[in-house]
C-alpha cells in the first residue's frame, strides 16, 4: 500500500469523534498521543498496514453492568459500573477502579487507553484497562460503601483474574474499598488469588504501593531536574488534591528539601506560607482517610494558612507544580500564569490533569513537564510489584521496593528522553512518553498478525 493512502491526523481524529460521540475526554485522550505518534510513524508502512493507532483506540470490550445495593435506611439504589479493557497486548489488563459520580464511560475509556501507554513504559508486562462506578462514597457509612463494594464484585468477579485483569484503586477506592472487594471474590469464588493490587499488607499486599503514585512522581521531577543540572533542595512546590497521591507527593517533597505551600480538594485549596510540613501533613491524611472531612478544616487548625474556596492553587506564586487531583484541573490560562509566576517544572500526579492548551503552554515555554502517563506511573508499576510477589508467594522488604520503584521511575525517564531529547538539548516529555509508551505495545500487536 502506498504512503499516500494512509490518513491525517485530522482525517484520523474525525473518524474517532464519529465513533465516540460525546465522549470528550476520551477524544481528548487520544488526540494528545495521536500528535506525536502520528509525526513518529509517518515513514514507518507497518504500523499503518495494521492500523495500530486505530486498533489501541478501539477498547477489546467495554463491560457496562448494573449495581444494585441497599442504603442505610432501607432504600433500594441504583448505579452503574463497568470494566473498560483496552488492550492486553503485553499483558493482563491492569488499571485502576474509581468510584466518583463524574465516572462516566468516555472518562474510563480515556483513563483505558493512557493506562495502556503508562503501563508500557513501566517495562513490566501489564495490558491497559480501567473501570469503576458513578456511586459516590462521600457521606456513606461504612456499611453502605461495603454493600456498594460487595454488589460491584459480584458483577465484576466474572470478568477479572491474576492472569486476565487485575484492577486496583483510583479516586475514591482506597484500602477500605480493594478489602471489601478482595473479601467477595473470595467469597464468590472460593480462591485467594492476586485479582486485586493495593491489598492490605495481611492479606497479599506489597509494603510501598500505598506511597508509590506520589513518591514516583517525585522521582520523576528529581530526574528531569537532574537531567537540567538542578534539583528538589530549596524549591517551593505547589500540590492540588489531598487524597493518596497528593499527600505522598508532598511528602516525598519534604524529603528531598523542598517545602509544600499548597493541597486541595473539590471544594477549595489551602496556602500555608509557612509550608506543610510532615507532622501537618499527617494531619491532613488522617483527615482525609479517616474523619473524610473537607480540607478546609486545615486552616482553622493551622491559623497561619488561608482557605480559598472554590479555587485552584495555580496562581501561587511556586518553583514546582503537581496536580494530584483529576483531569482537566489545570488550563491554558492558569498554565500561562505559572510560567508568568516562573515555575521551572511540572509533574503529574493525577491522570490528564492539565488540558490541551495548558500543555501547549508548558511545551512552547519549554520548561520540564512530564505527562501523568509518565510521571504517575510508579503507582501501577509497584502494582505489578505486588502482582509478580503474589504469584511467587512472598514478600519482598521495604527497602527493596523503594529501590525498585526508584530504578523503575528512573527508567520511565530514560525512555521518554531516547524518543523526546530536542536539539537544543530540552526534553518533550509527551513525545518521549506518547512514542515509547506506543512503541512495544504495537510491536506485539504486529507479532499477533490481525486480531
Ligand atoms: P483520592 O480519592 O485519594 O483523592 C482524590 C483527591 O482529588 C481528593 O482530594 C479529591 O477531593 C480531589 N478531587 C477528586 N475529584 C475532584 C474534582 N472533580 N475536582 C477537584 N478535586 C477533586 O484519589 P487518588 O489520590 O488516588 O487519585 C488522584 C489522581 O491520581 C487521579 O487522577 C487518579 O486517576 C490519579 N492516579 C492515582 C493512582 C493511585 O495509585 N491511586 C495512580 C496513578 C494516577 P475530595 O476529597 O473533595 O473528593
Ligand atoms: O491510574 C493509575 O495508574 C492507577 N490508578 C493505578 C492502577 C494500578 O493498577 O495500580
Amino acid at each position: 500500500m502506498a504512503v499516500a493512502d494512509h490518513v491525517d491526523i485530522e482525517q484520523f481524529m474525525a473518524g474517532v469523534e464519529k465513533r465516540n460521540p460525546h465522549q470528550t475526554e476520551f477524544i481528548q485522550a487520544v488526540r494528545e498521543a495521536a500528535e506525536d505518534i502520528f509525526d513518529y510513524i509517518e515513514d514507518k508502512e507497518i504500523y499503518h498496514r495494521y492500523q495500530i493507532l486505530r486498533r489501541i483506540a478501539e477498547p477489546d470490550r467495554v463491560i457496562s453492568f448494573r449495581v444494585c445495593w441497599e442504603d442505610d435506611n432501607g432504600n433500594i439504589r441504583v448505579q452503574r459500573g463497568w470494566r473498560v479493557q483496552n488492550n492486553n497486548s503485553i499483558g493482563p489488563y491492569k488499571g485502576g477502579l474509581r468510584f466518583h459520580p463524574s465516572v462516566t464511560e468516555s472518562v474510563l475509556k480515556f483513563l483505558a487507553f493512557e493506562q495502556t501507554f503508562k503501563n508500557s513504559l513501566t517495562g513490566l508486562p501489564m495490558g491497559g484497562g480501567k473501570g469503576g462506578s458513578n456511586f459516590n462514597p462521600k457521606g456513606k457509612s461504612d456499611n453502605e460503601v461495603m454493600r456498594f463494594c460487595q454488589s460491584f464484585m459480584t458483577e465484576l468477579y466474572r470478568h477479572v483474574g491474576a492472569d486476565i485483569d487485575v484492577p486496583a484503586g483510583d479516586i475514591g477506592v482506597g484500602a477500605r474499598e480493594i478489602g471489601y472487594m478482595f473479601g467477595q471474590y473470595k467469597r464468590i469464588t472460593n480462591r485467594f488469588t492476586g485479582i486485586l493490587t493495593g491489598k492490605g499488607l495481611e492479606f497479599g499486599g506489597s509494603l510501598v504501593r500505598t506511597e508509590a503514585t506520589g513518591y514516583g512522581a517525585v522521582y520523576f521531577l528529581q530526574n528531569m531536574l537532574n537531567h537540567r543540572g538542578d534539583s528538589i533542595e530549596g524549591k517551593s512546590a505547589i500540590i492540588s488534591g489531598s487524597g493518596n497521591v497528593a499527600t505522598h507527593a508532598a511528602e516525598k517533597i519534604l524529603h528531598l528539601g523542598g517545602k509544600v505551600l499548597t493541597l486541595s480538594d473539590s471544594k477549595g485549596y489551602i496556602h500555608d506560607p509557612a509550608g506543610i510540613d510532615q507532622e501537618k501533613l499527617n494531619w491532613i491524611k488522617h483527615l482525609k482517610t479517616v474523619k473524610r472531612a473537607p480540607i478546609s478544616e486545615y486552616a482553622d487548625k493551622y491559623p497561619g494558612a488561608t482557605f480559598h474556596a472554590g479555587e485552584r492553587p495555580w496562581s501561587v506564586i511556586c518553583d514546582l507544580a503537581l496536580p494530584c487531583a483529576t483531569q482537566n484541573e489545570l488550563n491554558g490560562e492558569e498554565a500561562a500564569v505559572l510560567i508568568k509566576n516562573g515555575c521551572i517544572a511540572v509533574s503529574e500526579g493525577a491522570n490528564m490533569p492539565t488540558d490541551l492548551d495548558g500543555i501547549r503552554v508548558f511545551k512552547d515555554a519549554g520548561i520540564c513537564y512530564a505527562p501523568g502517563k509518565a510521571s504517575n506511573a510508579g503507582g501501577v508499576a509497584v502494582s505489578g510489584l505486588e502482582m509478580s510477589q503474589n504469584s511467587a508467594r512472598l514478600s519482598w522488604t521495604e527497602e527493596e521496593l523503594q529501590d525498585q520503584l526508584k530504578d523503575i521511575m528512573q527508567g520511565i525517564h530514560d525512555r521518554c528522553l531516547e524518543y523526546g531529547l530536542k536539539d537544543d538539548g530540552t526534553v518533550d516529555y509527551v513525545k518521549g512518553a506518547n512514542i515509547a509508551g506506543f512503541v512495544k505495545v504495537a510491536d506485539a500487536m504486529i507479532a499477533f498478525g490481525v486480531c
